[in-house]
Formats: C-alpha cells, sequence, structure tokens
C-alpha cells in the first residue's frame, strides 16, 4: 500500500493493516535477540537449560522458576536493538510524519509483548490514554501468526472520528479497570448514537501491521493457547504539538488518566 492510501485508510477507519510490514528476517532477529536476552538469566540459573527449550519453554520456565526474573527479562526487551531500530527506521517514521502532518515526533518506547494463557493480561477495549500526547499513532505487529486462540487485537472501526469519549471509569488504566470494563463497553456501543460502531477481530499473521489512531477503540483477547505465547512488537508515537509537557510545566511527562482529553 502507497503512503497516500495508508493516510487515507487510516483517516477513514481510525487504522489500517499492512499485510507482511516486516520481514522475515526482522521477525527472525527479534527472536534471536529475544532469545539472547532470555539466556542471560536462564544461565543464572543453570547453563544446560538453554539447549534444551525454545523461546516460548524458556518463559514459561522462567515464569515458574523465577518471576522476578522473567520480569527483569520482559522490563529489558525495550532496549533491544533489534526493536528500537525498527521503530526508527525512516519506513516507519515516514508513514508517522505523513499521517500527523509533522515533520518532527516522539518515538515512545518499543516493547514486546507477551501474552501467555496463565497471565491473563489481555486489555478490554479502549481509547490510549495516559501517553505523553493527545495524539498518536500506533503500530501493533504480532511477531506470531494469530488466531482466535491466540487471541489478539479487536477493534471499533471508526470511532476515531468521536474523539476522546470518556465512559464509567474511563480514568483508569486498563489494567487497573480489569476485565469487567468489557461490559461497560459494549453497554456504552448499544446507545443508538454509537450502535454502528460494531467489534471486528483482525486476523494477523507474524510481520502484519496494525498501525491505528489513539482515539480508536481497541482491546485485545486472551490467549488460550496452554503451549504457545503470543509474542507483538508495539509502538507509539506522539505528536510533539500535542504534547502538554512542554508547554506548561505542571504538566507531568504522562497525561494522567484522570486529565480532561477534550480541553488538552
Ligand atoms: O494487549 C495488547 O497487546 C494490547 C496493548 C494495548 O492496547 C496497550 O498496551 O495499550
Ligand atoms: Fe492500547
Amino acid at each position: 500500500m502507497n503512503i497516500k492510501n495508508i493516510c487515507k485508510n487510516f483517516n477513514k477507519n481510525g487504522y489500517v493493516v499492512i499485510p507482511n510490514f516486516l520481514s522475515k528476517s526482522q521477525v527472525r532477529k527479534i527472536f534471536f535477540q529475544l532469545n539472547q536476552l532470555i539466556n542471560v538469566p536462564l544461565d543464572s540459573i543453570d547453563t544446560s537449560l538453554k539447549k534444551k527449550m525454545n523461546l516460548d519453554e524458556k518463559y514459561l520456565y522462567l515464569r515458574k522458576k523465577n518471576p522476578k526474573l522473567k520480569s527483569r527479562f520482559y522490563e529489558t526487551i525495550t532496549y533491544l536493538d533489534s526493536i528500537n531500530t525498527i521503530s526508527n527506521s525512516k519506513k516507519i517514521t515516514n508513514i508517522v510524519k505523513n499521517i500527523m502532518k509533522e515533520k518532527t515526533v516522539f518515538v515512545g518506547s518499543s516493547q514486546v509483548r507477551v501474552d501467555h494463557s496463565s497471565d491473563p493480561y489481555y486489555l478490554p477495549q479502549h481509547q490510549e490514554l495516559g501517553q505523553m500526547s493527545t495524539k498518536l499513532v500506533l503500530f501493533y505487529m504480532p511477531l506470531v501468526n494469530l488466531n482466535k486462540k491466540t487471541g489478539g487485537l479487536y477493534i471499533r472501526p471508526k470511532t476515531h472520528e468521536l474523539g476522546y469519549l470518556p465512559f464509567k471509569g474511563h480514568n483508569k488504566e486498563g489494567r487497573e479497570a480489569g476485565h469487567g470494563r468489557q461490559k461497560i463497553i459494549d453497554k456504552l456501543f448499544k446507545k443508538p448514537d454509537l450502535a454502528k460502531y460494531k467489534s471486528q477481530y483482525i486476523k494477523l499473521n507474524a510481520g502484519d501491521a496494525v498501525i491505528f489512531h489513539n482515539y480508536l477503540f481497541h482491546g485485545t483477547l486472551p490467549n488460550l493457547n496452554k503451549k504457545k505465547c503470543r509474542w507483538v512488537y508495539l509502538v507509539r508515537f506522539n505528536s510533539i504539538k500535542k504534547t502538554p509537557f512542554i508547554k506548561d510545566i505542571n504538566s507531568p511527562l504522562a497525561i494522567p488518566y484522570t486529565a480532561d482529553y477534550s480541553l488538552l
């Protein structure tokens, strides 16, 4: 898809899907580095382990054996050069700049999320709050093939056109709000004026990208596959012009969930 069509679809629907956005070798390199990274804490337990397990097995082993070290692994994924190289690449930043119609953007932290059936961290649908700015472009890039069993992203197309839409309990972060929030969201979208915004699961394969607007309602479904982890690379870009931190000395770097976004 050329850049013009990417922008057109993004503006029209609030998101755009680009199949095979990452090359096979980029995906391979990320997994190579995830393996190298997790081998370090594993080696500190037993140096023979890394030869016996694949990445998912290593992750689940570490999670069970030493959950704190598993968290250290998880927290440091953000510093891997393989994902930062991609997040900073011209290919990605050019898309963001064209969508935002700006020449300078902030690159948010890159992360690889790991979701497993025993970690019920999937998120109810939400608009992306709590970031540096009120205007973002987000990239959701699965590194493994997704299906209904492994879960993944489900969205409400075109909801970006509603702008900031507060709902009961919106001023809480998704994980804190808990899975009960989905009922509130489903009820909200039963209102006659909102009923046309239906939820839609996006079937994605490893290397595909969903590029979406911060006000597009999106959430994730649980990974029900006990054997497989869901590895998804995420990165967010912020508009410098919509960043209160650099305009008002009383504004914190991350906009609080309690802020009235319609005033920012
Ligand atoms: O669970 C996921 O992978 C989605 C992440 C997401 O929407 C978020 O972190 O805001
Ligand atoms: Fe989100």
